[in-house]
């Protein structure tokens, strides 16, 4: 069991996903979809009562930390592993649905931001400059759609897009997951912070053909984390990402809807303090933490049950 009073580091949650695998060996397959450039494997959890056997079942793939400053969205994926996985409250998500669970996407630059930057937000690829000055690719703008239009050519920035499509082995292990389940992934989710959104594709403000209903369930998920703390409510946001922030292309959820996910959002969860305008909303007050991985669960939860019902 890993305590939600603290935002855990890679190898405490490396140790604890394999700690699952080896308790609950019927439910939970620790799989390494890739390794980092510097050597971290890339680890994701399957979630499932019949061995990932049932393909007739959907899929719910969620992932946290491809941006590594965003230390809220770890407690995110936490809390729903535990709550499929430990404390099972609510059967029904685990018997109908399958899950893939990626709590750690950039193993290399979260790592860095516990050592070197706090507010790090790509990868560490090098070898851009001499001297290694400016390093890091941001995962979030690698990804093979429209990949390039919306997102910088320049190494030193923090929305550089790499030297093409997948150049990174973060992106490429994501994109090999979705080239063998996607055709079942019934809603995916990349939980980022900070700016309480529910954004959906595409990122250059073109609709996706199933844009109401896209809306619709995004709609229905910020009301019930809204509910929580009702009427103190999160005032969520539900949008295509180009209407509602900017154009970004190259997105991971972006991705996920033509790697044929039904359903796909970019989570962007709240500050959980009162720096909204600035990097130290990445910091995190550990008094939230609990209430972070509670609230994001209640979201998740209608997302889950609306896109398995609609698949
Ligand atoms: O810019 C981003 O990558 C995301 N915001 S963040 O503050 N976490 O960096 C939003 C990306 C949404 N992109 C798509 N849905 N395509
Ligand atoms: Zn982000």
């Amino acid at each position: 069991r890993l305590s939600f009073d603290t935002i855990h580091t890679y190898d405490e949650v490396d140790a604890y996903l394999e700690e699952l695998g080896r308790t609950y060996p019927d439910v939970v397959t620790v799989v390494v979809a890739g390794n980092s450039i510097e050597g971290r494997p890339i680890k994701y959890l399957r979630i499932s009562t019949t061995n990932f056997q049932d393909t007739s079942k959907p899929v719910v793939m969620m992932q946290s930390l491809l941006h590594a400053r965003e230390w809220i969205t770890l407690p995110a994926t936490l809390y729903a592993i535990q709550k499929l996985v430990v404390d099972v409250t609510e059967s029904d998500l685990v018997n109908n649905i399958d899950w893939i669970i990626l709590p750690v996407a950039n193993p290399d630059g979260y790592s860095w931001t516990h050592t070197n930057a706090r507010f790090w937000r790509k990868n560490r690829a090098t070898g851009f400059m001499v001297g290694d000055f400016c390093a890091g690719v941001d995962l979030n703008r690698n990804f093979d759609i429209h990949w390039s239009t919306a997102s910088s050519g320049s190494v030193c920035s923090d929305t550089f897009h790499g030297r093409g499509p997948f150049s990174e082995p973060e992106t490429k292990a994501i994109h090999d997951i979705l080239a063998i389940h996607g055709s079942r992934v019934a809603l995916f989710l990349d939980i980022h912070s900070f700016g309480s959104m529910i954004l959906f594709g595409y990122g250059n403000g073109v609709l996706p053909p199933n844009a109401l209903i896209t809306n619709l369930v995004g709609v229905n998920m910020a009301q019930a984390i809204d509910k929580v703390k009702w009427p103190q409510n999160r005032n969520y946001i539900v949008g295509n990402i180009a209407h509602v922030l900017y154009d970004a292309s190259g997105g991971a959820s972006d991705y996920g809807m033509v790697a044929g996910a039904l359903l796909s959002y970019t989570y962007e969860l709240p500050a959980f303090n009162n720096n909204h305008n600035t990097l130290n909303g990445f910091l995190v007050d550990p008094a939230f933490i609990e209430q972070a991985g509670f609230e994001t669960w209640e979201g998740i939860k209608v997302g889950a049950r609306a896109a398995a019902s609609y698949f």
